[in-house]
C-alpha cells in the first residue's frame, strides 16, 4: 500500500481543513488518503463519500470518523423536520449510489418497531438529544413465540452505534418525554424495503421505507404499513 498525500491535499480546501490539523489515514483503492477530522456536517459528507469509494466499508474507521464530526445544529437544521406522531426519515445524501445518509427526528416518546437492516450497514449518530437501542434475537423457527430480547443501551449527542443483520434485530427509541432526538443515519448499501417483527410472536412484516423529505424538502404522503406502521 502506498500513501496518496497528494491527493487528499487536493481536497483539503474543498474540506474547510487547515494544514496544521491532525490527519488521519484511510484506504481508498488500495492507497492510503489522509482523511483529516470533519469540522462541519458538509466536510463529513465529503469524508464520506470517499471512505465509501473503497468496496470494503471499514466498520471501525467509519464509525471513527463519523464521531469525529461534533454536531452542529445549524448544519443540520434544514433537514430537521419532526411530525407530531411518528420519527420522520430525511434524505440528506446519497453518496454516489453507495449509501443513504438520512436524518431521524424522533419527538418525545416516539419509536421504531423492531426491524431488520436488509442486508446493509447501520452507521448511526446521534446529533441531538438521547436515543435507546434495544437488541433482539432473529425469531427460530415459524412457531409464534415472544421474542427475545439482547442488550439494551443508550447513545447520547456525538456517539456513533453500529448494526447490520449479523447482529440481531433491533428496536430505537427516544424515551424523553421533555426531549426530542435527532440522529443520522448511513445505509449502505442503500434499500428500500425492510421487515418488521411483532414483538409477541415474532411475526414478519415486509415495508416499504419512506422519506418524509428529501434535501429539505417534503416529499407527498405515502400510506405506512400495517400492522405497527413501521416508519423504516
Ligand atoms: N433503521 C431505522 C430507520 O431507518 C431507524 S432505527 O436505527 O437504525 O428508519
Ligand atoms: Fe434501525
Amino acid at each position: 500500500m502506498s500513501t496518496e498525500v497528494a491527493q487528499i491535499g487536493d481536497k483539503m480546501s474543498d474540506m474547510g481543513i487547515e494544514d496544521h490539523q491532525e490527519r488521519k489515514f484511510y484506504p481508498k483503492k488500495n492507497k492510503n488518503v489522509v482523511l483529516p477530522a470533519p469540522n462541519n456536517m458538509d466536510s463529513m459528507i465529503k469524508g464520506l463519500e470517499m471512505l465509501f469509494d473503497s468496496d470494503h466499508v471499514n466498520i471501525d474507521e467509519v464509525k471513527r470518523y463519523m464521531s469525529e464530526y461534533k454536531s452542529n445544529p445549524s448544519d443540520w437544521h434544514k433537514y430537521a423536520k419532526f411530525d407530531a406522531h411518528k420519527y420522520t426519515r430525511n434524505l440528506v445524501d446519497i453518496g454516489n449510489g453507495k449509501y443513504n445518509l438520512i436524518l431521524l427526528c424522533w419527538g418525545e416518546g416516539h419509536g421504531s418497531s423492531i426491524h431488520d437492516h436488509s442486508d446493509s450497514h447501520c452507521f448511526y449518530k446521534m446529533l441531538g438529544g438521547s436515543l435507546t437501542e434495544t437488541l433482539y434475537e432473529w425469531p427460530k423457527g415459524k412457531k409464534k413465540t415472544v421474542m427475545k430480547q439482547k442488550n439494551s443501551f443508550s447513545l447520547k449527542e456525538n456517539e456513533v452505534g453500529y448494526i447490520n443483520d449479523s447482529y440481531g434485530l433491533h428496536r430505537v427509541e427516544n424515551k424523553s418525554h421533555t426531549e426530542r432526538a435527532v440522529s443520522l443515519h448511513l445505509y449502505s448499501p442503500p434499500f428500500d424495503m425492510c421487515q418488521s417483527f411483532d414483538e409477541r410472536s415474532g411475526h414478519i412484516t415486509r415495508c416499504k421505507v419512506t422519506f418524509w423529505s428529501k434535501y429539505g424538502e417534503r416529499t407527498p404522503y405515502v400510506k405506512p404499513c400495517k400492522p405497527e406502521g413501521e416508519n423504516n
